[in-house]
C-alpha cells in the first residue's frame, strides 16, 4: 500500500504510520465518556497524548456510540472550539471529529488542521463546500446513517466491495463540490454499520489492499471497539469490556501499520506510538536511525509538531 508516507496539507509527514490520539469532550462517549468533559481537563489530556507521541490529537464533542442522541450545534461548538484553539496554540496538530460544517468552519479558524467527519459528508450537505473552500485535510469515513439506526443498515452481500464502492461514490461527490482529492483520507468506518456477529470489520481489515486503487491514505480506527471485545469474549460468551481491550488495540495498530495504513486512531497513545516506530525501524532495516541507533524523539517537539 502506498499510503503511509503521504503528504496532506498542514499535517505532519513521517516515514511511518501516524498516531492520532482521541480526546472526547463528551459526557457519554463509547469508551471514555465523561472523563475529559471539562475544557481544562480536555486540553491537559490532549497535551499529554501529544507528549506520549500522538502526531495528531482528535477533538470531538459528539458521541457516536450506537444509539447516542445528537447534541445541538451550540453545545458542540461550546465543547470543542476552546479546546481546539488552546491545543493548536500550544503547537499540537489538531483534528476535529465532527459531522457539522459549521463546527468544522469554527474549529479550522481556531487552528484545526484536519476535519474528521464520520459521516463522510452525508450528514451535512454544506460540508463538502466548506472543505473545498478552506482546503483543509479531510477524513472521509464510510457511513450509512446516524447512530440511532446505523446497525439496522449493516446489510451487505460483500462488505469489502460495497464499502469500497460507497467510498468511491463519496469521493466523486466531494470532487464535484470542488474538493481536491489530495485533501482526502479514507476510513472504512470500523464499527459503523458493521456487525461483529457477521465479521464485517475483520473482512475489511483482511482486505485493506482492496482500497489501494482509490489512491488515498487510510485511517484505521478500531481502538476499544466492540468487535474486539466480541473476538475476546469469555467462555460464557460475555464480551471483553472495552477497558480491557487496549492490548488488542495495540495488535491492530501493528497490523495496520504493516499493512500500510497512513494513521491509526487510538485512545491509549503511548503503546501505539512505540509500536509504529518499531514497525518502521523493522520495515526499513533501521535506515532512518541516527548513528547511535536512535529513532526520532517521541513526543512534542519530536513528532507532535
Ligand atoms: N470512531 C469513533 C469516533 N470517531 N473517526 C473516524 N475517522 N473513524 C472512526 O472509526 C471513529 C471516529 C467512535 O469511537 P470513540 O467513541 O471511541 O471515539
Amino acid at each position: 500500500m502506498a499510503s503511509t508516507r503521504c503528504e496532506l496539507p498542514g499535517l505532519p509527514r513521517r516515514e511511518r504510520c501516524l498516531v492520532m490520539g482521541v480526546v472526547n469532550v463528551t459526557p457519554d462517549s463509547f469508551s471514555d465518556g465523561g472523563r475529559w468533559f471539562d475544557h481544562g481537563r480536555a486540553v491537559e489530556h490532549g497535551l499529554r497524548l501529544a507528549e506520549e507521541g500522538a502526531d495528531i490529537v482528535d477533538v470531538g464533542g459528539e458521541s457516536t456510540r450506537p444509539g447516542a442522541p445528537r447534541v445541538s450545534l451550540e453545545e458542540e461548538l461550546r465543547r470543542v472550539v476552546p479546546v481546539v484553539r488552546e491545543l493548536a496554540r500550544q503547537g499540537v496538530a489538531v483534528s476535529v471529529d465532527t459531522m457539522r460544517a459549521q463546527v468544522a468552519d469554527h474549529t479550522v479558524q481556531a487552528g484545526a488542521r484536519l476535519v474528521n467527519d464520520v459521516s463522510g459528508g452525508l450528514a451535512d450537505p454544506s460540508m463538502a463546500r466548506l472543505v473545498a473552500k478552506t482546503g483543509v485535510a479531510y477524513v472521509l469515513m464510510h457511513w450509512r446513517g446516524h447512530s440511532h439506526d446505523m446497525q439496522r443498515r449493516a446489510v451487505y452481500t460483500d462488505v469489502v466491495t460495497e464499502v469500497h464502492q460507497e467510498l468511491r461514490t463519496r469521493m466523486e461527490a466531494m470532487a464535484d463540490e470542488g474538493v481536491d482529492p489530495a485533501q482526502l483520507v479514507l476510513d472504512p468506518g470500523l464499527g459503523f454499520a458493521k456487525k461483529p456477529e457477521q465479521a464485517h470489520n475483520w473482512q475489511l481489515l483482511a482486505h485493506l489492499d482492496r482500497f489501494d486503487d482509490l489512491g488515498r491514505p487510510l485511517l484505521i480506527a478500531g481502538s476499544r471497539k466492540r468487535f474486539l471485545g466480541r473476538l475476546l469474549s469469555d467462555a460464557d460468551g460475555n464480551d471483553r469490556p472495552f477497558s480491557e481491550s487496549d492490548d488488542a488495540t495495540l495488535a491492530l495498530t501493528v497490523l495496520s501499520a504493516a499493512a500500510g495504513a497512513w494513521c491509526v486512531r487510538v485512545h491509549d497513545v503511548r503503546p501505539s506510538a512505540d509500536a509504529v516506530r518499531v514497525q518502521a525501524a523493522w520495515r526499513t532495516g533501521g535506515a532512518l536511525l541516527d548513528d547511535q541507533g536512535r529513532g526520532e524523539p517521541v513526543g512534542r517537539g519530536g513528532s507532535g509538531r
